[in-house]
């Protein structure tokens, strides 16, 4: 494990999961703040100066400090040597290709879906009861996700070939929540969540950030 000042606030759900996912794989040692969404912690003052949006999860590095569970996934992997075995692409076309898969789970299938559903069914307290968005949410995540569902494993183990990459960790942690929520996944989806969740770096991912379950 290398040393680089690095520290992570957030524990409790997939986003959380996901940073600690890459910073396992990149086999960067961090300290870690075990704060949790819903426990008061994102407003205490000292948080609301590193996130005034009062969300987890927060990377800092140095005094470099990231908000955005996707933004910081690619950033860790972007601003470190990677090991074998993870795809960092270099040129611009390939920096695409991998974001195009981050931008798209990101928003059509992780906010304008699976947090609709969690918004307005497990939060309902805080966010209102809405049956009426959670089935179109449910309807909306199937359509996007079926339209792409050919694409994965197209390419070999990963979504780009042999070599892990931020898209597979922002994919497979989004799977582990649509399967959470009973959402009908195809086998091909079934079999790449089952292989890469096979990893070392994802289980203890799962042990930091769900502790109260593994
Ligand atoms: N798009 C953001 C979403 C972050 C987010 O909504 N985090 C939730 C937990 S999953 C949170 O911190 N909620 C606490 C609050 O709203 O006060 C990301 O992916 O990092």
């Amino acid at each position: 494990m290398q040393s680089n000042d690095l520290t992570l606030w957030g524990i409790g759900t997939v986003r959380q999961m996901r940073p600690h996912w890459m910073l396992l794989e990149m086999g960067l040692e961090y300290e870690f703040h075990p704060t949790h969404p819903r426990s008061g912690q994102t407003y205490d003052l000292d948080f609301l100066k590193l996130n005034p949006r009062h969300k987890v999860p927060v990377l800092r590095h140095g005094t470099f400090v990231l908000t955005e569970s996707a933004a910081i996934t690619l950033y860790v992997s972007e601003a470190f040597k990677a090991p074998t075995g993870i795809y960092v692409p270099q040129d611009a076309v390939g920096r695409a290709k991998v974001n195009e898969w981050c931008y798209f789970i990101m928003s059509e299938l992780d906010a304008h879906t699976l947090y609709i559903m969690r918004r307005h069914g497990a939060l309902k307290s805080l966010y209102g009861d809405a049956p009426v968005a959670i089935a179109a949410a449910r309807e909306y995540f199937i359509d996007q996700f079926n339209a792409v569902a050919s694409r994965i494993g197209a390419e070999g183990r990963y979504l780009f070939g042999e070599d892990l990459s931020a898209a597979d960790i922002i994919l497979t942690t989004t799977l582990d929540w649509a399967i959470e929520y009973d959402l009908p996944l195809p086998d091909c989806a079934l079999e790449y969540r089952s292989r890469v969740a096979a990893r070392p770096a994802y289980q203890e991912a799962r042990r930091r950030t769900f502790p109260a379950v593994s």
